[in-house]
């Protein structure tokens, strides 16, 4: 029963959240829905034509008493963004890790790739220059910057330490994508000439998919990279063993 609805493991600090709301509304109009439905059955055999009998047309009830059923629905609604809509989004879209206590990522999408920009040991992101592209630099990485000299820029691998949320600064090359991974429960446009914050805690250790979610062209299906969450010391491991690249 606990996951009725076939939802991907739930692997972000704030996936439970997200699911609570997608099994609230389910459950509530799977709910309705039976209701509905026996109460209009009853209504089809209760009121049904019969021989010698004719219908009553009685006078209506109050309007208060006739309002009932969408006042209920009202409260429950607002009950659902007093208490529910507003509280997570503003604990996952408004209140962002600082970034001295992230992992800090820059995302570059491109048609049909995820380049990973890391700021390396130092944490200064090098500077970035759209004239500098180059199939042999995809990011216009500036290597003469003094911040560039460590970063490291990876081609469909985002990997992510435990125990610490990721912020990730979301941007494309051309086209719109949508940076999504069901297990984080997150999913974001990428849009071109704008960053956009995103930021996750992942909670379990393991590979998830990160998938193009915005048809951007004929190889959008392919758009395809990984998101590789590890120990610190695997992923300080893994920024070593790349220091200098
Ligand atoms: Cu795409």
């Amino acid at each position: 029963m606990n996951n009725f609805l076939g939802l991907p493991l739930a692997a972000s600090t704030f996936a439970d959240d997200i699911d609570f709301g997608i099994r609230l509304i389910h459950y509530a109009m799977f709910a309705i829905f039976i209701l509905w439905g026996i109460f209009f059955t009853y209504l089809i055999l209760r009121y049904r034509r019969r021989e010698g009998v004719s219908a009553q047309r009685e006078k209506s009830h109050s309007a208060l008493g006739s309002l009932m059923p969408d006042i209920i629905v009202m409260v429950f609604e607002i009950a659902l963004i007093a208490f529910y809509a507003i509280p997570v989004w503003s604990r996952i879209k408004i209140n962002f890790p600082k970034p001295e206590a992230s992992n800090q990522v820059d995302i570059v999408a491109e048609q049909f790739a995820w380049n990973i920009h890391y700021p390396g040991p130092d944490g200064k992101f090098g500077r970035r220059d759209p004239r500098l592209i180059h199939f042999s630099n995809p990011i216009g990485l500036d290597r003469n910057d003094a911040a560039a000299q460590d970063d490291i820029v990876a081609a469909n691998e985002l990997h992510m330490p435990l125990g610490k949320p990721t912020l990730v600064r979301l941007s494309s090359k051309d086209v719109i994508h949508s940076f999504s991974v069901p297990e984080f429960r997150i999913k974001q446009d990428a849009v071109p000439g704008m960053v956009i914050p995103v930021w996750v805690e992942p909670t379990k250790a393991g590979i998830y998919e990160i998938a193009c979610a915005q048809l951007c062209g004929f190889a959008h299906s392919l758009m395809r990279a990984d998101a590789i969450v590890q120990s610190a010391q695997d992923y300080d491991a893994w920024i070593k063993s790349r220091h200098g690249d």
